[in-house]
């Protein structure tokens, strides 16, 4: 990183513009929690209108150009029109999202059921994701199973593994060459006793045993209170398995809030590990092999508060979280680290955190030509008002019924 302010300000400019955010489809629909989903006014009655809801997010952000799609729930008779509406719009489709947990027979799983007709049901649906893949041009399937047991002796844990095991082999084998699977764990819930992907080491084993093309996802929601989770994405990273993030907020469990909304600390140090890891900028590996890849997506429900602002506020955080970790003078931090000048690290760190960017962005979207304040600029352009004359009748996310 170069010396002088000035020259260190380009530089960080230059890689945040590189910088790109994926968006859920879902976060655009109704949602809530078991107890109550609260309609929002304008809400998308389609995944065409979704899409162009997300546009918006990336018209006044300029850094979120892709939505991710969650299959079912955004199904169509032709995908690749989907992506050509996407197109138009002026963003792309991402990752595929398999969905087998939301049909009755996945009562006691999906690819871990004991019951080989569910296993194949829900087997052939990641195999259709992948055909969906195909149409939209999406390079990443990713796969969180709700699969898991809520009793002691209810199932065969090993046995769930071997299960879960074969499923994997079977999609992965159907992959093209120029696209991965992507897979997530989490702590538990829906299963209470039981999950057969509870965390990042079991992830990690079955993508280490598919190959180069299996890589894990990190839902920053999906661990016990105190994970450290910057730990988790280091290891990822040097071991070249980071796939994806999922990014949202947590107080207590899988909350799905805004990213950066709880910890913004936690989102920064996070960061600092991506960038350290040399996931962010991209750039090829020391030995001239393809960059980390690492999809940098958000996963989140707005329940409460409206959704497009919701989804802007949160790619703000990231953008904020990152320009902080880029501003961490790595030389000094090594130089710290080397000479065991323990206070001297912390306060190289907490420094870049310190840093007030928020002049620095506004800076770089003026140079780029967006507005300097993205949600004062949302809040301007009248769209919120429209969607809620002309859509009635809003699609509910499929999530948190
Ligand atoms: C599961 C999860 C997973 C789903 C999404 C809707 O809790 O994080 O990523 O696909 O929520
Ligand atoms: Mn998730
Ligand atoms: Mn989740």
């Amino acid at each position: 990183m170069p010396d002088t302010t000035s020259e260190r300000a380009a530089a960080v400019k230059a890689a945040l513009r590189t910088q790109s955010i994926e968006l859920p489809s879902w976060a655009f629909g109704n949602s809530g929690t078991r107890f109550k989903v609260f309609a929002q006014p304008g809400v998308p009655r389609t995944p065409e209108e979704k899409i162009e809801d997300a546009a918006q997010v990336h018209r006044y952000t300029g850094i979120a150009p892709s939505v991710a799609l969650h299959i079912p729930w955004d199904e169509v008779d032709d995908y690749a029109a989907l992506a050509a509406h996407a197109a138009s719009a002026g963003v792309r489709i991402g990752t595929i999202n398999a969905n087998v947990f939301q049909d009755d027979d996945y009562r006691l799983g999906s690819v871990t059921n004991p019951d080989p007709r569910v296993r194949r049901k829900a087997v052939d649906h990641l195999l259709e994701c992948v055909d969906v893949m195909d149409a939209t041009g999406s390079r990443d399937l990713k796969l969180w199973f709700a699969d898991g047991t809520n009793y002691p002796g209810q199932d065969d844990i090993a046995a769930r593994q071997d299960r879960l095991a074969d499923a994997l082999d079977e999609v992965y084998a159907r992959l093209a060459p120029h696209q991965r699977m992507v897979l997530e764990y989490k702590l538990f819930e829906p299963a209470f006793y039981t999950t057969d992907v509870p965390d990042w080491g079991t992830a990690y084993a079955h993508c280490l045993r598919l190959g180069e093309r299996a890589k894990v996802v990190v839902d920053t929601g999906h661990h016990a209170p105190g994970t450290n989770i910057e730990f988790i994405v280091a290891f990822l990273l040097r071991a070249g398995k980071l796939g994806a993030f999922d990014f949202n907020s947590r107080f207590y469990a899988d909350d799905d809030l805004m990213a950066g909304a709880a910890d913004p600390f936690q989102l920064f140090r996070i960061m600092h590990e991506v960038v350290r890891g040399g996931a962010f900028p991209e750039g090829p590996g020391p030995d001239g092999s393809p960059g980390a890849g690492v999809c940098f997506m958000l996963d989140q429900c707005h329940n409460i508060e409206p959704k497009i602002p919701g989804q802007i506020r949160s790619v703000l955080n990231v953008q904020e979280a990152t320009a902080k970790a880029l501003l961490v003078d790595a030389a000094a931090l090594a130089k710290a680290q080397a000479a065991g000048d323990v206070l001297g690290a912390n306060s190289v760190l907490m420094d870049a955190y310190n840093t007030d960017v928020r002049p620095l962005l506004a800076e770089l979207r003026a140079e780029d030509g967006l507005d300097p304040d993205p949600m004062a600029a949302y809040a301007r352009s009248g769209y919120g008002e429209r969607i809620a004359a002309e859509r009635v009748g809003g699609a509910q996310a499929g999530w948190g019924a």
